[in-house]
């Protein structure tokens, strides 16, 4: 086995990559065939409820789990002060306040969310441990409700005593001159305050875990649908008080993730404490409502304080904002959603000189966890909101201020004011492709159209950057104390005794098509179709190549999964080449590796290996071999990119390295009596380089469309005062279905990344544009009833109507200052 690191190389020469081969997972996913963890069964297993908390934030005044423990087929219990006995708190990443938080797997002496868990039940079946749950008596003694991160500021009532305040972490970036900027500026643009509501992707396969203890040897393994497990078992393990080798993950197949399936640290723990208590396997699988309520939302922010300096001829030079984020009642994987913005700081646009004053808070609401374009999509959203909002004061044209401001194709690599570096695309040409599917140049004529049937049409335009890969020594902007700095992914090939390939790869899909993208690569390489190329399903933390961080996240696996995959089989190419040179008694130069073959070029056709052969002779064979000639077909490569070290002082760094564009353009039509949207014509144009499956990529931005649509019109988590969840269900939060999707128009366009091995660039978190476009196309419809703003990013019929009803109370304040 070999371990290497990464520098980027060349792109590959294409044959299987760029082409739409069917997906190898579908076969068994589409017949029902696959293997989720709640089909994964053990002899004698319990089933685990959580007791969860029906108040916001009360103090514990005591748990009785004995009515609990009378029902017959109830095996055990655990409460939270066996937790505080047995487990230590989460490892914090923040500096002080919020670094002082204690988070234990289950409430300790106080609630601070609706659907927190207190206690857990474990029984026979899943509805008997339900219904055990029912009987055990929590008193609390109710406590204020924070819900309102603003409220939080004040400190009035604090939530975490050891903290001493709700503020998780506050800092001032700084890049180029803001104040320089805006005193330059013909016109300055002020907004008061911009909302990026809460809301979160929503996978069919809620969370859960089949957790089994060996007494023997201490060790847990964890039968599950952990999208993290590198970092899930970094959690665990310190608390449990144990070593990370005795934390074995398994997943099988996954049914979605989109980030909720990162921060289940807590629920598992709870597991392994239950399977050791009890000596049993015992087996959690949330429920839908509780995935709502407590397993993870997305960042809500709030902007205030938004001023932007333009130039007379439109151009825009910098802004300065207050961003305030709601992370809900403990911190867990934030706060790196504080800086984690900073990867897409200017978003598409060219100007140099921003300012942004971040604070994060605590409120009573469920925690947030990365979900799918985490912490960039808040930001990107704010910067096209500002875009569109100076074009409306300005009375500029939406789409001519943009192309004014886009960073420039030519400027490409184009490094921003922070450190980071576009790597390649054109901006402008995505949107004239976006314009065209969308036809513009008719939109007037169905203004008027749609007029005449008592409709108001409007047109909107929403960006992506998708920043693939994650550089964790971007955590240390917010403690410096951290000692985290890149990244790496690892992955391993063989050709095995049968002339088989075999790869596992050290992420954990979840519906991206790793198995498929893998072969395609892997088969190119090593000169056969993908079908010869098994890429192992899931992954087991014990025998998959694995790295720190291994897992699906931060859109990498185009990058650093594939890099990985690449260069391991290179690998195991050469030792095919110097195998087959020896064999064949020719040059290495001469041996050509094709069609399952390792052949002399031009030679005789019995001049040829079959895979199987090389395979044989190496794994079961091979006593004739010299000393020094010893050709593994077996090698592990870790991918490692060239991220370099992050400047604490200027908060500057490379916090990523590649960035594919989405450009999404809608029209929607909206009833003026009701409110009601629709959305009647949609137009999506990616640009991620090299597309290794362009079908793959194609049903990526489908995906994101919808959770945009989603996010846009409907889905919100919202809390009354009494920090009592409203929408704890799929009768109230609505997703969009396949019949609320419009037809969809895609276009692409591939600027290859210079930086990533196979010049493909991560792209599957893109759905931040249609957020913004679907928002835009909304005040764009709402002119003709007086200059909305729309000031916040879901728009479901009720708010339409009542700024329908009341333009001025509903929108936002803007200030322009010329001068
Ligand atoms: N791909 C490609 N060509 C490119 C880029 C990507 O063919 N130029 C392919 C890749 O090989 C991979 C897929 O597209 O098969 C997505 O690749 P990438 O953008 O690298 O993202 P990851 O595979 O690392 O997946 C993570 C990303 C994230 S962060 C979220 S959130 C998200 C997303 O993927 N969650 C998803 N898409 C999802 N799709 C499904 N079905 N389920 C989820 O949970």
């Amino acid at each position: 086995m070999t371990t290497v690191t990464e520098q980027p190389t060349t792109t590959l020469k294409r044959g299987y990559v760029g082409q739409s081969i069917p997906r190898k997972e579908d076969r068994r996913l589409v017949q029902g065939l696959g293997t989720f963890f709640d089909d994964v069964r053990r002899h004698g297993m319990g089933y685990v409820h959580f007791v969860r908390s029906p108040y916001a934030h009360a103090k514990i005044v005591s748990i009785d789990v004995s009515k609990a423990l009378e029902l017959e087929g109830v095996y055990g219990t655990i409460t939270g002060d066996e937790v505080a006995i047995h487990t230590d708190p989460f490892f914090e990443m923040s500096v002080e306040p919020g670094g002082n938080i204690k988070d234990y797997a289950l409430a300790v002496g106080r609630v601070r969310f609706m659907g927190e868990p207190v206690a857990a039940v474990c029984a026979a079946t899943r509805e008997l441990a339900r219904d055990a749950a029912d009987l055990v008596e929590v008193d609390y003694d109710p406590l204020p409700v924070l819900v309102d991160a603003e409220e939080s500021l004040k400190d009035d009532v604090v939530l975490h005593d050891d903290a001493g305040s709700n503020v998780v972490w506050s800092g001032v970036f700084n890049w180029g001159d803001v104040d320089e900027a805006l005193a330059e500026a013909d016109h300055v643009v002020k907004i008061d305050r911009l909302h990026f509501h809460r809301f979160s992707s929503t996978p069919l396969e809620c969370a859960g875990a089949l957790v089994e203890y060996d007494k023997g040897t201490g060790e847990w393994t964890l039968t599950c649908n952990h999208q993290m497990p590198g970092v899930g078992a970094i959690w665990m393990a310190p608390a449990l008080r144990t070593g990370i080798d005795k934390l074995r993950f398994v997943t099988h197949d996954i049914g979605g993730g989109f980030g909720n399936k990162i921060c289940l640290h807590p629920q598992y723990v709870v597991l392994c404490l239950m399977a050791r208590k009890l000596g049993r396997p015992v087996q959690w699988t949330e429920w839908r409502t509780d995935q709502h309520t407590a397993n993870a939302h997305g960042n809500e922010r709030t902007f205030l304080d938004v001023e932007v300096a333009v130039k007379a001829d439109g151009t825009m030079t910098g802004f300065k904002v207050k961003a305030l984020d709601d992370c809900g009642a403990f911190p867990r994987y934030e706060p790196l959603g504080c800086i984690i913005w900073a990867q897409v700081t200017p978003g598409l646009y060219g100007w140099r000189n921003i300012q942004v004053d971040f604070t994060q808070v605590c409120t009573n609401k469920s925690p947030v966890s990365p979900n799918r374009g985490y912490s960039r999509m808040q930001h990107l959203w704010l910067t096209e909101r500002i875009i569109d909002i100076v074009a409306t004061e300005l009375g500029l044209d939406p789409v001519d201020v943009r192309k004014k401001n886009y960073v420039k194709a030519e400027q490409m690599p184009y490094e921003t004011p922070n450190g980071c570096f576009y790597d390649s695309g054109d901006y402008a040409a995505a949107l004239d492709i976006a314009l065209d599917l969308i036809d513009y140049g008719s939109i007037e004529q169905r203004r008027k159209e749609a007029a005449s049937r008592g409709k108001l049409l409007g047109f909107g335009i929403g960006s992506t950057l998708d920043s693939g890969t994650n550089n964790f020594g971007q955590s240390t902007l917010l403690n410096p104390d951290l000692q985290f700095s890149g990244n790496n992914e690892a992955a391993s090939v063989k050709l095995d005794i049968f002339g088989e390939v075999v790869v596992t790869i050290g992420t954990v899909p979840q519906g991206q098509g790793h198995e498929t993208t893998a072969a395609q690569v892997v088969a190119d390489i090593l000169g056969c179709p993908p079908e010869q190329v098994n890429v192992r399903r899931g992954h087991d933390t014990w025998f998959n190549s694995h790295a720190g961080f291994s897992g699906t996240y931060a859109s990498q696996f185009a990058f650093t999964g594939l890099g990985a995959v690449k260069g391991a089989a290179e690998l195991v190419r050469e030792d095919m080449i110097q195998l087959a040179a020896a064999v064949l008694q020719a040059p290495a130069e001469a041996i050509e590796l094709a069609d399952g073959f390792a052949r002399i070029k031009d030679g005789p056709e019995e001049a040829a290996l079959p895979f199987m052969a090389l395979g044989a002779i190496v794994n079961a064979n091979n006593a004739f071999f010299p000393p020094d000639f010893n050709p593994t077909l077996n090698h592990r490569y870790v991918c490692r990119p060239n991220f370099g070290m992050v400047d604490t002082e200027k908060k500057t760094g490379q916090l990523t390295l590649t960035y594919a564009t989405q450009i999404h353009a809608a029209l929607v039509e909206i009833d003026p009596e009701t409110g009601e949207v629709e959305i009647v014509d949609y137009a999506a144009v990616d640009d991620c380089g090299v597309r290794i499956n362009p079908q793959i990529v194609e049903g990526q931005v489908h995906g994101a469309t919808a959770h945009a649509i989603g996010a846009a019109l409907s889905e919100e988590f919202v809390y009354d005062e009494e920090g009592t969840l409203l929408t704890a269900n799929f009768y109230d939060y609505h997703v969009p279905h396949a019949m609320d999707m419009p037809p969809l128009k895609t276009g692409a366009m591939e600027s290859p990344s210079p930086v990533a091995p196979l010049g493909a660039k991560g792209m599957g978190e893109g759905g931040g544009g249609g957020i913004h476009c679907i928002g835009a196309a909304i005040q764009d419809a709402l002119q003709a009833a007086g200059k909305a703003i729309v000031y916040t990013s879901c728009n479901p019929p009720h708010r339409v109507w009542s700024m329908l009803q009341d333009p001025e109370a509903t929108r936002a304040n803007v200030e322009v200052v010329s001068k």
